[in-house]
């Protein structure tokens, strides 16, 4: 069932996914009503250990050891030489939620309809996709390209590196390659390998080590399957997920009102929606100084960020977000109508722009490899 035309005054103000050959990104178009967004569900989780291998169950989880009032974690220590980097310029693509997939068919295939390989879902993408969807109508610095194909009725969506996202990767000063790590130490302060573990700062850091969870949801009349890294969980053991993990950020500390402001308008909006779309109900984030010594923690809950922003002159809106989502989800579903794991719908956007696609057939953007098309084929 198509979705409605998005606009309520009339096709002169711009946009009909279901009509155009390109979609609008102005945040005026999106102001309605929040749309349903269902209670994401685990429905299962996968690890990625220190060699970068898949496994489908959860032993690279973490456990959240909270800090002491004053902290003084020094981010830098250990960066010269106790850090193992995973090599960025590999292209990992969907690859590891596809291998979950595949070891979990039975838990996600319908029923009694037609074939039994058939996914109960829509879409299939990295919950970082989808936060930058969410995100798209306020960006107004990096566009991005993604990749969809249509597999037996379900949409897979892959980003696609830019060609300026590449150029910044490979052109990265000292200093930036240095306050990547100081997110990823943070965590090693504040992270603890089993329910009764204290965190190890002295050990070796390792960002091949990932704990993903896979969650189910619907936005309008689109079902979703994601998958996200998660950093931590709380140690209750009585918590279910996704309620139960927290989200581990690090940011300036802020000085003056022009840094709070800032920091309202445009960290809590990326804050928001990558923590919002899997459930997660909280972002612990260390506030570190221009040495990288954090000098302060603090617990942001989801659900009051909203709140938090109201005050801010011109700001983000969650409505917004999730409208420019879903509406694009019904711009993907009508574009992308050949079922052929050999074709790719290029959807690209640049900020100021509408977003607009082209079609490829057998090019290096195919992005379903022969052992998942052949997995779900038998
Ligand atoms: O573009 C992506 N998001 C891709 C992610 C492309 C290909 C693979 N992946 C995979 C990796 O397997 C990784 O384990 O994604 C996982 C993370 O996916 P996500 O949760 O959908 O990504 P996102 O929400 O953007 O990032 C979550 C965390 C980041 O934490 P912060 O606090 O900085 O937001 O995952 C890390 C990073 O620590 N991260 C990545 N790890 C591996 N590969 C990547 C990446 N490309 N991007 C972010
Ligand atoms: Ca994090």
């Amino acid at each position: 069932r198509p979705s409605r035309p998005q606009n309520q005054s009339g096709p002169s103000r711009g946009q009909n996914p279901l009509s155009s050959r390109s979609l609008s990104t102005r945040r005026e178009l999106y102001e309605k009503d929040f749309p349903v967004y269902k209670q994401p569900v685990e429905v299962g989780c996968f690890s990625l250990d220190s060699e970068r291998r898949f496994f489908n169950d959860g032993r690279q989880m973490r456990y959240y050891v909270e800090p002491d009032r004053s902290p003084n974690f020094d981010l830098r220590d250990g960066y010269k030489d106790r850090f193992i980097k995973r090599d960025d310029s590999v292209k990992e693509k969907l690859d590891h939620m596809l291998r979950w997939i595949l070891a979990n068919r039975s838990k996600l295939s319908s029923k009694g309809t037609a074939s039994s390989c058939d996914l109960d879902v829509d879409f299939v993408t990295w919950r970082g996709h989808l936060t930058k969807l969410l995100t798209a109508p306020y960006e107004t610095r990096e566009g991005w390209l993604l990749a969809v194909t249509r597999f037996r009725g379900t949409l897979y969506i892959s980003e696609v590196e830019t060609e300026v996202a590449r150029r910044d990767r490979e052109n990265r000063t000292g200093r930036h390659k240095e306050m990547m790590y100081w997110g990823y130490k943070f965590e090693q302060y504040t992270c603890a390998d089993s329910v009764h573990g204290r965190p190890d700062p002295g050990g070796v850091l390792n960002t091949n080590e990932a704990f993903c969870t896979v969650v189910q949801t619907r936005l309008a009349d689109h079902r979703l399957l994601f998958s996200g890294e998660v950093d931590c969980r709380d140690k209750d053991p009585n918590a279910p997920a996704p309620a139960c993990y927290i989200e581990l950020k690090t940011s300036a500390e802020i000085c003056t009102p022009k840094q709070r402001s800032n920091f309202h308008r445009f960290k809590l909006l990326k804050w928001w929606a990558q923590s919002f779309l899997p459930g997660v109900p909280r972002v612990v984030a260390g506030f570190r100084d221009d040495e990288g010594v954090v000098v302060a923690v603090e617990t942001f809950p989801i659900s009051k960020i909203s709140h938090l922003i109201k005050n801010e002159h011109n700001c983000w809106k969650p409505t917004v977000c999730m409208n420019f989502c879903s509406d694009f989800l019904s711009f993907v579903k009508h574009i992308a109508t050949e079922d052929n794991p050999s074709v790719v719908y290029l959807l690209s956007w640049e900020p100021r722009r509408d977003v607009t696609f082209s079609v490829h057939r057998d090019s290096p953007y195919c992005f379903l490899p022969h052992w998942y098309v052949e997995g779900m084929t038998s």
